[in-house]
């Protein structure tokens, strides 16, 4: 479900708890025998989760022009990290420190895209970042020479929809337990 997708057939995220969502204005003068035929509700595959819904109504009383409405709604889906990659090198008596961090649907392990993550890097602070079409931002600090590693801890996961599970944080290549990852100067 990208934010294209929403914006091209003009829907929203709605939620049952919300209330209507739409309150049609209007009813079918015409007597017509298939209302309901342009109706269905289904999952998107990407997480698994995630409810779109299409049916037919009328925005005021007509003959038979009624519309389509095309929504989505979620069950606070739950997202964890999928992987952290470390990266450094050197500049001049200085080095930089980078951490790439997935963000993954936790039923599909497919990409997570405009979640905002949040990491601390101890000693040093906080940053934020935001997931990009492929689940993956990066946070990246310049350190003196003086400090021997920088440690990248995910310490929020926050999207629109979504839980993070802290629990099925996870990094397939063993750098990382999947939450924090030491990266060591060059
Ligand atoms: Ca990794």
């Amino acid at each position: 479900m990208s934010a294209d997708y929403q914006e091209k057939f003009g829907t929203s995220s709605w939620r049952p708890a919300d209330g209507p969502w739409i309150e049609g204005a209007g009813s079918q003068l015409r007597n017509l025998s298939r209302w309901g035929a342009y109706s269905a509700l289904t999952v998107d595959p990407v997480d698994d989760c995630t409810f779109w819904y299409v049916n037919e109504w009328y925005p005021v009383q007509a003959q038979s022009s009624w519309q389509v409405r095309v929504g989505a709604f979620s069950l606070e889906c739950p997202v964890h990290v999928g992987d952290i990659d470390g990266v450094s090198r050197n500049n001049g008596a200085k080095w930089v420190a980078r951490a790439n961090i997935k963000i993954h649907h936790a039923a599909t392990e497919q990409a997570v895209t405009g979640a905002t993550v949040t990491v601390n890097l101890q000693g040093i602070g906080s940053r934020t970042c935001i997931t990009n079409s492929s689940g993956v931002c990066q946070v990246q600090v310049t350190v003196p020479d003086s400090r021997p590693q920088v440690r990248f801890s995910v310490t929020n996961v926050s999207a629109v929809g979504y839980t993070y599970d802290a629990a099925g944080n996870h990094d397939p290549d063993g750098d990382s337990n999947g939450t924090t990852i030491v990266v060591v100067q060059p």
